[in-house]
């Protein structure tokens, strides 16, 4: 009987894990069987924008945290997929930072090419994976939401792509329940003209709190406060934002911050990240990690240490994306196919281990790209996902970073070349932070 394989998400991850087996498949190969169960009743994981906060429709907590007006907030050429270019999919060239309709069009159009939808089992939670040592194979619990009917079936291995992002770490400060105003976390936040006229205070100090500071301000916030705990981020931000120090309470609407300074505030968003949750996986195979590059227990940033027929993808902090997630999807899949092999338990850890050192060696973001794009380069050398130039895409990553020191509202203006055919990307008709439609027919149309 051909081997079970359980895929846990439809999302960029889950996605390219199929596509990878299709791949595969094309190449002749024999493909175990595979199922992909997502919760959601469509696939593109957080891509797949939803108005919905809180509970669904289910009674579960919504999965999606993306917002309207939502704009990839890296070069799209750093995370292309080399198998399925850009041009390819859109048969023109494009700017490079895409709204979030266009990106998911181009995550599915691919997932459509490879016609993978006839492996997943939509509106199906997986709410519980344990693994029976005496039947050598996983047992994966499974509910189908319409019905809310439970079963469980066994696999031979199973790979987690349920994604990070979608948990709050929901932080709480002196005299929040006081507080007359909204509090909400990033997670939850849809719309920015929510806040149009208000002063907001955000909490945090990366891409969330970022992007959410620009949005707000944009779409015609009144002033936005960012409040940072470790560092501000320094960006030279339009005027109406600004950075202060960790709050330490808020009295009414006033908030007090840790350099003594106060400021009354409308509204509060808490941009303070995410937890790894998976409270669907048995104790002694549930990742637990912070929001690192390389989180620990995880050979080659995929296999559980403890049982590497358990794979996760994507668990990492990203610089790289869609790119990266492919190269481990493949990875997965060669181990799969037999045609990988791993080495013992106790190298497994050591090289882990030598990955977190390097790791701890990282002194800011320069490093930081650079380690994840050796991380990559790692993976790739042992599969056959196609080419591309990773050097370059580790250029433009650099290139990035300092545009955004340079210009943090104009950095979306900018344009790169694709590091798998060389294109030119276009600059967008208009400046982003005067694009108040982020329509993909606007975004396609009338290209300078
Ligand atoms: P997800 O996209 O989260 O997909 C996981 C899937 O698993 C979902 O469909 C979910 O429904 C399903 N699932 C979860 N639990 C279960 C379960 N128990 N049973 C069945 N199904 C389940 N990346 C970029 O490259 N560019 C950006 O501009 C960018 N912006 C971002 C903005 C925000 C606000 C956030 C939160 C993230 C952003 N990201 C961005 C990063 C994002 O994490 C990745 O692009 C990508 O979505 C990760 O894919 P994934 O498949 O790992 O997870
Ligand atoms: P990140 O990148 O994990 O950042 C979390 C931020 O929250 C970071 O600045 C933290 O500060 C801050 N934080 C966490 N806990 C607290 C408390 N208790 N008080 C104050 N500040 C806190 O999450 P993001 O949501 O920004 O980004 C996640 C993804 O979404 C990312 O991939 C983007 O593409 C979009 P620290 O610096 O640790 O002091």
């Amino acid at each position: 009987m051909a081997s079970q394989i359980a895929v846990i998400g439809a999302g960029p991850c889950g996605l390219a894990q199929l596509d990878a087996f299709e791949e595969a498949r094309r190449g002749g190969a024999e493909i175990p069987e595979i199922t992909c169960f997502e919760q959601q009743s469509d696939w593109g994981g957080l891509w797949n924008y939803t108005w919905r906060t809180g509970l669904d429709e289910h009674g579960d907590p919504v999965h999606g945290s993306m917002y309207r007006y939502l704009w990839s907030n890296g070069p799209k050429e750093c995370l292309e997929f080399a198998d399925y270019t850009f041009d390819e999919h859109f048969g023109q060239p494009i700017p490079s930072f895409p709204p979030r309709e266009v990106l998911y069009d181009y995550i599915t159009g691919r997932a459509k090419k490879n016609d993978v939808r006839r492996f997943i089992q939509f509106n199906t939670a997986v709410r519980w994976i344990s693994y029976d040592e005496q039947a050598g194979k996983f047992a994966v619990t499974v509910q189908t939401r319409d019905d809310g009917r439970t079963r469980t079936e066994q696999f031979d291995k199973v790979i987690v792509a349920t994604g990070h992002f979608s948990t709050p770490n929901m932080p709480s400060f002196e005299g929040f329940d006081r507080f007359p105003g909204r509090i909400m976390h990033s997670h939850d936040f849809r719309d920015a003209q929510e806040f149009t006229g208000q002063r907001l205070l955000v909490i945090g100090s990366s891409y969330s709190a970022e992007d959410i500071a620009l949005q707000t301000k944009k779409y015609g916030a009144q002033s936005v406060t960012v409040s940072y705990r470790t560092q501000p981020m320094g960006f030279p931000w339009p005027a109406g934002i600004d950075e202060v120090p960790l709050l330490s309470k808020v009295d009414g609407s006033t908030a007090h911050f840790a350099d003594g300074t106060t400021r009354d505030v409308d509204a509060i968003v808490l941009c303070t990240g995410y937890q790894h949750s998976f409270r669907f996986i048995s104790d002694e195979l549930r990742l637990r990690t912070a929001n690192v590059l390389y989180p620990g227990n995880l050979y080659k940033g995929v296999f559980w240490l403890g049982q590497p027929d358990l794979m996760y993808l994507g668990m990492q902090d990203q610089y790289y994306t869609f790119s990266m997630f492919d190269t481990q999807a493949w990875y997965a899949r060669d181990y799969v196919l037999g045609r990988i092999s791993l080495p013992s338990p106790e190298e497994m850890a050591a090289d882990i281990a030598r990955w977190r050192d390097r790791l701890a060696e990282c002194a800011g973001p320069f490093d930081e790209i650079d380690f994840q794009a050796a991380y990559v380069a790692d993976l790739h050398k042992e599969v056959d996902y196609p080419s591309y130039d990773l050097d370059l895409t580790r250029a433009h990553f650099k290139e990035w970073e300092h545009d955004k020191t340079a210009s943090i509202t104009g950095y979306r203006d900018k344009s790169f070349s694709s590091p798998c055919t060389g294109t030119i990307a276009p600059v967008h008709h208009t400046p982003w932070w005067t694009e108040l439609d982020d329509s993909m027919a606007t975004f396609l149309g009338n290209q300078t």
